[in-house]
């Protein structure tokens, strides 16, 4: 597991990235990448529902106390591991739809969004524009106890703003 921390003062990971396999990780890097950005530090893990159940199990119960305030979960085809942490704990978690080979996601987007009543899991979209989304709403979800981080998320959109002013004409690369 790598602990990835952005001070110089010791600080524990805030979210925790989750995965059902290491095939998941090029989906799922782009909300690592964005939670560097915004200096948020995170663990990113492999756990999967279906080789690895006990883990998953130990993992939920122990996410609170190891001080994650977010749990993103990315996983594809039958993909349990986003529902089956959110029965466990009462952390939010952040469902990310990672593109199948047979199906091209619509499975894991439907095992996910289809969460019943009374267990719910923040689902994104499929793939890497999922991940990166899920990091942006975590990021969200801590600003509203974070002013410096509700700052950087601030400066982040109008740099995104900005970004695509400069470049608008469509046939410029
Ligand atoms: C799921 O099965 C994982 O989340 C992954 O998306 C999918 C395929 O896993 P591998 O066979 O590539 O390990 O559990």
């Amino acid at each position: 597991m790598t602990i990835h921390v952005f001070s110089s003062e010791k600080i524990r990971a805030k979210i925790a990235i989750i995965m059902g396999s290491q095939s998941d990780w090029d989906t799922m890097k782009p909300a690592a990448d964005i939670l560097s950005e915004l200096k948020i530090a995170y663990d990113a893990e492999i756990i999967s529902a279906h080789r690895t159940p006990d883990n998953l199990f130990k993992f939920a119960e122990q996410a609170e106390t190891r001080g994650f305030s977010v749990i993103i979960a990315g996983a594809g085809g039958a993909a349990h591991l986003p529902g089956m942490i959110a029965a466990k704990t009462l952390l939010p978690v952040l469902g990310v739809p990672v593109a199948s080979t047979s199906l091209n996601g619509i499975d894991s987007l439907y095992s996910i969004v289809q969460m019943p009543r009374g267990i719910p899991v923040g689902t994104l979209a499929i793939g890497k524009a999922g991940a990166a989304n899920a990091a942006l709403l975590s990021a969200q979800i801590l600003g509203l106890q974070d002013p410096t981080l509700a700052y950087r998320l601030t400066e982040w959109r109008k740099q995104q703003t900005q970004e695509v002013l400069n470049h608008r004409d469509p046939r410029e690369k």
